[in-house]
């Protein structure tokens, strides 16, 4: 099975003030596509060919390039579905809630230290809430990796390469973190990344 772009979810200018139409025609169809098309051509007659994107991941942990790639496309996939219009904020659906209740203290707990760990991580790369060990807790990751790497699934993941935000905040890092938690977050897609990581 090779990689394939999927589809954004909604319309490019969908998510505008806070993530311009701009932004997404670039981010979606360059760099998502260029991830997909490098990843294919380095899986072409290996051993990946065949395999999910969640197993290209976790087995080419090591292999730089393909891994690279295959985690960005991993990544990307779900980064378009956690984000939606009118998203955000915090009405959250009641097992994320108490799942975040459980492993963080409180969602402001969460909010700040979601924000706290992407702003803190050190050039590119993603800031995330997983489940570890049956608890939720966050964590950060360099350039394409990502929780499944580290004995973790992702629940929410926010993109934090600059050219997730540049266009539209240009070096405030922590204004679009606090957008992305205020007016974006598809908490849907959240509760069901749950319900599978259980
Ligand atoms: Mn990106």
């Amino acid at each position: 099975m090779s990689f394939e772009l999927p589809p954004l979810p909604y319309a490019y200018d969908a998510l505008q003030p806070y993530m311009s139409k701009e932004t997404l025609e670039f981010h979606h169809d360059k760099h998502h596509q260029a991830y997909v098309t490098t990843g294919n051509n380095l899986m072409k007659g290996t051993e990946y060919e065949g395999k999910s994107v969640e197993e290209v991941v976790k087995d080419s942990y090591g292999n730089q390039p393909l891994f690279n790639n295959a985690g960005q496309h991993y990544n990307h996939i779900h980064f378009w579905k956690w984000m939606k219009p009118n998203g955000g904020g915090t009405k959250i659906p009641g097992t994320v809630e108490k799942a975040i209740i459980d492993g963080l203290g409180s969602i402001d707990k969460f909010r700040e230290d979601f924000v706290q760990a992407g702003v803190t991580q050190f050039g590119s790369g993603w800031a995330w809430l997983a489940a570890k060990n049956g608890k939720l807790e966050i964590m950060k990751t360099p350039n394409g990796e990502n929780p499944l790497v580290h004995g973790a699934k992702p629940i929410l993941g926010v993109d934090v390469w600059e050219h997730s935000y540049y266009i539209d905040y240009r070096n405030r890092r922590p204004d679009y973190l606090k957008a992305f938690l205020d007016h974006l977050v598809n908490w849907e897609h959240v509760e069901k990344m749950l319900s599978e990581a259980r």
